[in-house]
């Protein structure tokens, strides 16, 4: 049977593990056979999004192509997995409504689209800090710093909580994993 192709979109602070989680969470969807890719700021922010900042409305159209873009890969059959602050409840709704609409395009059935919140406490984001971001977004220098001077709006109803000051990184994985295969997506 084809592979069904979904969206796994990781949502939260900066340095709360969403890259981390969603890293070890792919090479676990590679080594079971399943097709997986990940987009991040890595490779989305310095390339196809690189004419983009951190104004609010440079947010929104960032997570508006990634969302795009998620879906079509979700199309071709491969789990997408997105890791992104996606700070703004509105923008993360469209995301996931572009994969709920009938387009034009290929696809005639709905894509799924999973919300990861991946909760910490910002306490625990800002103590981690491991690019020294929290600390120079404290002294002014960045400006616009998600949970410090631009707000994050924890999602309501998120498919899938994982907290990663209470799990470990493999913990976090093999929750997904179960919740994934008890939708019968993997
Ligand atoms: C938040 C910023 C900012 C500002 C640079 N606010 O921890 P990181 O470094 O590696 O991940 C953060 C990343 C956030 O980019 P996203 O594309 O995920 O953001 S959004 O979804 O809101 O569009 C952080 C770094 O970029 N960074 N400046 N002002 N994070």
């Amino acid at each position: 049977r084809k592979q069904q192709g979904f969206t796994l979109w990781f949502t939260g602070l900066s340095a709360s593990g969403k890259s981390t989680v969603a890293t070890a969470l792919e090479q676990h969807l590679l080594h079971l056979g399943l097709a997986a890719y990940r987009l991040d700021g890595d490779n989305v922010r310095f390339g196809l999004n690189k004419d983009l900042g951190f104004s609010d409305k440079d947010r929104t159209e960032n997570i508006r192509r990634i969302g795009e873009v998620a879906k079509l890969f979700a199309d071709s059959s491969t789990i997408a997995l997105t890791s992104f602050i996606s700070p703004f409840k509105a923008d993360r709704d469209l995301a996931r409504s572009l994969h709920a609409a009938k387009s034009a395009g290929s696809t005639d059935e709905p894509i799924p689209f999973i919300e990861v919140y991946v909760e910490v406490p910002i306490e625990v984001a800002e103590q981690r800090d491991p690019k020294g971001l929290y600390k120079r977004a404290r002294a002014g220098e960045i400006k616009d710093f998600t949970g410090i001077s631009s707000p994050y709006e924890a999602p309501e109803k998120p498919e899938i909580t994982i907290r990663t000051a209470e799990k470990s990184v493999e913990e976090c994985v093999v929750d997904i994993v179960a919740w994934l295969e008890a939708k019968g997506l993997i």
